[in-house]
């Protein structure tokens, strides 16, 4: 890799894409930044060497597929995409804004994303069945969903689970953010999930617990898939919403809160990233 490309430093690539996502959040006046800068690391590594992709050529047949399943961080995707070039990054300026493809939820309209989310518990089952099909068709593409921990708590990511075991889709990856908070609440006093791993583990996933910041066990858990053959893997990512800003690590309230002037200030000067 050419080190002077962005996506070949994961943590420099991971701090410039939270940087472009909090700029977005603020100029947009949007939501979610907390649920951007959770996955910033991991979506780091996806497109700074795990995936196998050609920004030149988004619709390549043998493609890794990716979904973030948490459409609602569409923004962070977006960046990692353009840092990656599959569209210019001056298209980020357009966010959230009138008349622009890049709208708050993740659409398919965008280069580089492969399905339209946002409505929580769809990103597991369209996932199946593209490693279905990769099966099918004799393909050795993967296919990586990315979810969050609140989203666990819709049925259908669990019956998603019991057809990727049953169709023994070693070819698919679901990694979970596992941020312990979504929208309104505690994801334990909403709708707890404990054992979580456990659980993957008995719907029949090879499954690892990870520090979901930590760049070496990102990259290990991510290096080599399929982990068991004839099983899904699982990666429990254990995360922090509002990663790398301190007044939004952790805070519930930045899951809706859009960042005013003086908070993008002291964001920015905390991420210590020039673009
Ligand atoms: C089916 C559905 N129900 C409700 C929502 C509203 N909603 C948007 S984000 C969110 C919380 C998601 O929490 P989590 O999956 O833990 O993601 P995080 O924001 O913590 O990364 C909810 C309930 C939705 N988008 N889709």
């Amino acid at each position: 890799m050419n080190p002077n490309l962005p996506h070949s430093d994961p943590s420099r690539l991971a701090a410039r894409i939270r940087r472009r996502a909090v700029e977005m959040v603020h100029s947009a006046a949007a939501s979610h930044i907390g649920s951007c800068l959770s996955v910033a690391d991991i979506l780091a590594h996806l497109y700074g060497g795990c995936l196998r992709v050609d920004p030149a050529n988004p619709h390549w047949p043998d493609r890794d597929r990716f979904i973030l399943s948490k459409g609602h961080a569409a923004a962070v995707l977006y960046a990692v995409l353009a840092e990656r070039g599959f569209f210019p990054v001056a298209m980020l300026d357009s966010y959230g804004q009138d008349d622009t493809v890049l709208a708050g939820h993740c659409t398919d309209a965008v280069a580089g994303v492969e399905v339209s989310t946002g409505s929580l518990g769809h990103g597991l089952p369209i996932g199946c069945g593209m490693a279905l099909a990769a099966k099918r068709d004799g393909r050795d593409y993967r296919v990586f969903v990315l979810l969050g921990d609140g989203e666990c708590n819709e049925g259908s990511v669990w019956e998603a689970a019991l057809f990727a075991r049953q169709h023994e889709l070693d070819n698919l990856v679901a990694i979970v953010d596992h941020n312990k908070l979504q929208g309104l609440g505690a994801v334990d006093e909403v709708l707890g999930l404990q054992p979580l791993a456990e659980k993957w583990r008995a719907f029949g996933f090879s499954t690892v617990e990870i520090d979901g910041h930590d760049h070496g066990q990102i990259a290990r858990s991510l290096a080599n898939v399929p982990r068991q053959a004839g099983r899904p893997t699982a990666v429990i990512a254990h995360t922090i919403k509002g990663k790398g800003v301190s007044f939004m690590e952790g805070s519930l309230a930045w899951h809706y809160k859009s960042p005013d002037d003086s908070q993008l200030a002291q964001a920015i000067g905390e991420l210590e990233v020039a673009l």
